[in-house]
């Protein structure tokens, strides 16, 4: 099962992708298969009448038909695999994230679902070496952080010194984490559990270690953390 609509946004791009190469590479061994036999060669075979031989110049083979039908296809099937790409990555990361959801129902920030309005955004910041994650009012842990699970949360992240990148491996996400620059990631939890965060761009000595856990919640039991924890 999914554990973010994330992951599941990539998994379909990826069985695209995946499905596509499968259909090309039979079709593309069958024939080859096919005409290896078909056309062997037999004692009794000679060269095609238009055969290129040395010192003659070649006479048209008359194979326009093929060209077109090959560059059709490939047009075609990269077309599809360019759509379904920037689709993906339009949703990932689009130029306005969808309303984060997580404060919903917590007493500070008073915002209901109804309203549609939005919850504040969460600001991760990397460091060498180590990911902090901050609340609204400045509340802020290292190496963790928790949302309840099936709302949508909506990440703010930057460095605060030099380049890292920031990844929820199993939510199939990531995004550069760069000084004086904020890239804004989102996504929908689906269950409960630990997930984990790693640095992925080589940031120095320390990069193996700059690990964090994401720990998504029920719904209660992430209120009553929000509210007790100070
Ligand atoms: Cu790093």
């Amino acid at each position: 099962m999914a554990v973010s609509n994330t992951q599941v946004i990539f998994d379909n791009l990826y069985g695209i992708f995946t499905y596509l190469a499968i259909i090309v590479g039979v079709i593309v061994f069958a024939l080859m298969a096919y005409l290896i036999i078909r056309y062997r060669a037999k004692n009794s075979s000679s060269d095609p009448e238009d055969t290129p031989r040395l010192g003659r110049i070649p006479t048209s083979r008359g194979h326009g038909r093929n060209v077109l039908i090959t560059v059709t296809l490939s047009t075609f099937l990269l077309a599809i695999l360019i759509i379904t790409s920037f689709a993906a990555v339009d949703t990932l990361f689009p130029n306005n994230p969808p309303n984060a959801t997580w404060c919903y129902s917590i007493a500070a920030y008073n915002q209901t679902q109804a309203t549609g309005q939005s919850c504040p955004r969460l600001d991760v910041t990397g460091h060498q070496f180590y990911w902090v994650f901050t609340y609204p009012g400045a509340r802020s842990y290292t190496n963790f952080f928790r949302v309840p699970v099936n709302t949508t949360v909506v990440l703010d992240v930057t460095s605060a010194d030099v380049f890292h990148d920031f990844g929820i491996i199993q939510f199939k996400i990531k995004t550069d984490a760069i000084r004086g620059r904020t890239n804004t990631i989102w996504f929908i939890p689906y269950k409960t559990g630990n997930y984990t965060i790693q640095c992925f761009e080589l940031c120095g000595t320390g990069h193996v270690g700059m690990i964090a856990t994401l720990n998504v919640m029920n719904v209660t039991a992430f209120q009553n953390w929000y509210g007790s924890a100070k």
